[in-house]
């Protein structure tokens, strides 16, 4: 029978120990459900697409081999897809390879459970950094509410900055900067939030 992809194949693999991973679910046309997943170069097919397979073991397989890949599953708007996550101090990050404008990165984060980043401290700000260069960077900070009154998006007291001072940041260029991003040389700045830049989720350990 026939393969069909009721879900959108929306996978994401990365470049993980030189090795790109992904993972998605598909329906058959038949109803049942299969684990699709990518590795050493190839896609492989695990469960029986073609008859019995429910989404519940299709997942499960996923999540399986997710946690052999020291990897977690997470859901996707509308289809069940695998995001690689880094564990660090305590919390998950996920750096982006795709980008968005603020609002839509934010989204994105919000639909595996997670938010943009919000940075504590010198510490977390140089993993963040380490990870994202050479790229400018979406964090969580925003004066999208109240101009010059910059919020973390999780709600966490602003305690910590990095702004870059030898431009005088943030400075609200033309009046329509609003949204922070981190700069391949480590300090902030606010800019566009229409802007396209990659980004980074963080959340608790589930
Ligand atoms: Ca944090
Ligand atoms: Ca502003
Ligand atoms: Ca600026």
């Amino acid at each position: 029978m026939a393969l069909i992809s009721v879900f959108r194949l929306f996978f994401y693999m990365t470049l993980f120990g030189f090795r790109v991973f992904g993972g998605c679910v598909e329906a058959a046309s038949d109803g049942s459900f299969c684990t699709r997943y990518f590795r050493d170069g190839k896609w492989i097919t695990k469960g029986n697409c073609e008859g019995g397979t429910t989404i519940d073991d299709a997942v499960a397989n996923l999540r399986k081999l997710a946690a052999e890949e020291e990897k977690v599953v997470s859901t996707c708007p509308g289809v069940t897809c695998l995001r690689a996550w880094k564990n660090w101090n305590g919390k998950r990050y996920y750096f982006s390879t795709e980008g968005a404008s603020w609002l839509n990165a934010q989204e994105n984060c919000r639909s595996v459970q997670a938010n943009l980043v919000t940075i504590d401290d010198d510490t977390e700000n140089s993993y963040v950094h380490s990870n994202t260069i050479p790229n400018n960077t979406w964090i969580g900070l925003s004066d999208r509410v109240t101009e010059r009154s910059f919020e973390w998006i999780d709600g966490t007291p602003l305690s910590y900055t990095n702004w870059n001072e030898p431009s005088n940041e943030p400075n609200d260029s033309m009046g329509g900067e609003d949204c922070v991003e981190i700069w391949s040389f480590v300090t902030w700045n606010d800019i566009n939030c229409n802007d396209t830049r990659q980004y980074v989720c963080e959340k608790d350990h589930e």
